[in-house]
């Protein structure tokens, strides 16, 4: 059986929700297209996503094609959700970006497009919308050439577009036109064509399929999800000229990229890029400690999402039993890495609007960071305070309505800010000793912390301790290191740093025969997990911190009029502009300015330029705070830098 595994990417309501129903309808998956303005279609499934009219949540369906199966992964395209796009794009083997032709490529049709040229997806541009009102396919085709690709190739032509009956025709693949853009880029038919001699369309396909392939060629069709216009024509390109899933053998290998919850429980969404998976199977995931045993198995098919007894290498489908993780790997896939999108640099504080139900808030956050990873929930050891990291506010209000939907909790947001980043800038040791000091616990531990390059997160090494502590012990050990360093002196998360085990001791576990084991004489892992957070907030204390903010690239269009006021504003603001070009009485500014200023910038530009600027905004970098005290966030629970107090906090 013949497989393909497909992302719909694209801008925000470029149409990809209904371009998958009209997939499904035309497949003959549903006798109707559902809509999404009247909350019917099948991928938005979420109460949420059918009140709103967006997707929340990436969603598989499956249809039939000839001798192929695609599985359809419809996305999400607003940019708060940016993450559940990067999880989708690590298991595909083709995309369509949809372009709306009313609309034109838009900022985060370049963001995808990019994030797919660096993965190396195959990709197939979809123009939609040529049914209304505004429509210009050659205007969105001279910006795809502008800000996509210098290689298209056009395989559909249409006619009356911006009115219901718009026709989109396929050009013939012998045409002119077609090969010259593949003569562009095969050397075969390039020949031919420049002797002069006739292309044959088979040739042009199969030249038009490698190029592809090798991310040489991108096919650009247009049409309409809501008219069904080129649609059949994109099917057939789809079953053409993508690439399939080829099997070539191999062991049991698989990512899970999605985890959701049904009326039964939880299932992780698992792509299998090779060998079969069984119910029954004991599989071990990434970083897991034990093998799981896998319960149920439901495949996407055709016919929905369907139970069976196993699923095989290129399939998609929803396992329970796992608590494996999204981004968890079992064997070795493939395309191990993964695109990251930049991380969410806003911060909120989340608290029950009445205080009796903070438990039930609480286990409704767990719950959705379970599914989200990138939702960075951190929760208080006591459990007063939540904090989750957002990209925007249209996520904080998605965040709002689930956990009043699914749990009935009503929450209100305070103290939203910039999340910064603590970078570590030296080198620092510490140890504390068994009955030393005031150390309560039975376990001893030394730890090195210095900084590393940019970007490295936190390594940890158990350094010279391999054999001479049990493993558990090593695991508590950098599980206490790793929650300590999600604050920092200043509060905020210590990244790119390496973490080495100097020294330890322990209390072995009792063995003579017929004692029983004793706690109070020997040492379990909570007292190296509780010692940890102690001794590595003493090293870092020696190490130092530096607090980096987010700071973003920034695209600005202005008329050329108002520059001088622009410019003085994005001073103001601490922007660094670094390139400056004019087109047509506007003048096109790009540079950096810190993520904190950016609704500043953002409410002062339409009364500068008399609404006529144009600004796009993404995560850049992180950089040091200069000039001004840097930003403290609020500790939350005791500080294990203050070694009387964390003793008493979290006794033995
Ligand atoms: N006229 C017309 N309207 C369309 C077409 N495709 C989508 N729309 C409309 O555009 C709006 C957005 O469509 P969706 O399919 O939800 O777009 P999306 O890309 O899935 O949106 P998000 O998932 O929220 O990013 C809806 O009101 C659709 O009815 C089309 O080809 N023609
Ligand atoms: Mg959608």
């Amino acid at each position: 059986m013949a497989l393909l595994n497909l992302g719909i990417v694209a801008h925000v309501d470029a149409g990809k929700t209904s371009l998958t129903e009209r997939l499904l309808f035309e497949a003959g998956a549903i006798a109707q297209p559902g809509s999404v303005n009247a909350g019917t279609t099948r991928t938005d499934s979420m109460e949420l996503e059918r009140q709103r009219g967006i997707t929340i949540r990436a969603a598989v369906t499956s249809i039939s094609l000839g001798d192929l199966t695609v599985n359809l992964l419809d996305t999400p395209g607003h940019p708060d959700f940016i993450a559940e796009v990067e999880r989708s794009l690590a298991v595909l083997d083709a995309a369509v970006l949809v372009v709306s032709s009313v609309e034109g490529v838009q900022p985060q049709t370049v963001v995808i497009w990019r994030a797919l040229r660096r993965i190396g997806v195959p990709t197939v541009l979809f123009l939609n919308k040529v049914d209304r009102a505004g429509a210009n396919v050659a205007r969105t085709l001279a910006q795809v050439q502008q800000r996509l690709t210098a290689h298209p190739v056009i395989l559909t032509t249409v006619t009356g577009q911006g009115g219901h009956d718009a026709r989109v025709r396929a050009v013939e693949l012998d045409a002119d036109p077609v090969v010259e853009a593949v003569a562009d880029v095969d050397d075969a038919v390039l020949a031919r064509w420049s002797a002069g001699e006739p292309v044959r369309p088979r040739q042009v396909r199969r030249a038009i399929r490698d190029a592809v392939r090798r991310d040489a060629l991108t096919p650009v069709t247009c049409g309409s999800a809501v008219t069904g216009a080129g649609v059949p024509e994109l099917r057939r390109i789809l079953a053409r000229v993508l690439p399939r899933y080829e099997d070539l053998g191999g062991p049991l290998a698989g990512t899970v990229f999605a985890v959701d919850r049904d009326g039964h429980g939880r299932r992780a969404w698992i792509r299998l890029w090779s060998g079969r998976l069984q119910v029954r199977d004991r599989v071990r995931f990434t970083d897991a400690a034990q093998p799981e045993t896998v319960t149920q198995i439901a495949v996407s098919e055709p016919g929905g999402v369907l139970v069976r007894p196993a699923v095989s290498a290129g399939q998609i489908a929803a396992v329970r039993g796992l608590s494996a993780r999204i981004g968890q790997h079992v064997g070795d896939p493939p395309r191990r890495h993964a695109y990251h999108f930049p991380p969410a640099t806003r911060q909120a504080l989340v608290e029950p609007v009445d205080p009796a139900q903070r438990l039930a808030l609480f286990a409704g956050l767990s719950e959705l960071a379970d599914e989200d990873p990138l939702f960075d929930l951190r929760l208080d050891e006591h459990q007063e305070q939540a904090a989750i990291r957002l990209h925007g506010d249209v996520q904080k209000e998605v965040v709002a309505a689930l956990l009043a939907d699914r749990y009935g909790v009503q929450v209100r947001f305070s103290g939203t800010l910039t999340a910064c980043i603590e970078r570590v800038t030296g080198a620092g040791a510490a140890e504390d000793r068994i009955r030393e000091r005031n150390n309560p616990y039975l376990a001893g531990v030394g730890l090195r912390i210095e900084a590393a390059p940019v970007g490295q997160g936190i390594r940890f090494h158990p350094g010279i301790e391999p054999g001479r502590l049990p493993p558990a012990f090593i695991a508590a050990t950098e599980q206490g290191v790793r929650a300590a360093l999600r604050q920092g002196r200043h509060g905020w998360p210590v990244t790119d740093c390496t973490v080495t085990m100097t020294a330890s001791q322990y209390a072995p576990r009792q063995s003579r025969p017929h004692q029983k084991f004793d706690k109070s004489i020997s040492s379990v892992a909570a007292d190296f997990r509780n010692l940890a957070p102690v001794v590595i907030a003493a090293a870092l204390r020696l190490a130092g911190t530096r607090v980096c903010q987010p700071v973003e690239r920034f695209d600005l269009n202005v008329p050329q009029h108002t520059l001088d006021r622009v410019t003085a504003l994005l001073g103001r603001l601490g922007a660094v502009v670094d390139d400056t070009s004019l087109a047509g009485g506007y003048t096109e500014l790009s540079g950096t300015v810190p993520s904190s200023r950016v609704p500043q910038v953002v409410a002062a530009l339409p009364d500068l330029t008399g609404g006529e600027a144009v600004l796009t905004t993404g995560f850049d970098h992180y950089a040091p705070v200069t000039g001004e005290e840097p930003p403290m966030l609020h500790r939350r629970g005791p500080d294990p830098a203050d070694r009387e107090v964390w003793f008493r906090a979290v006794p033995r």
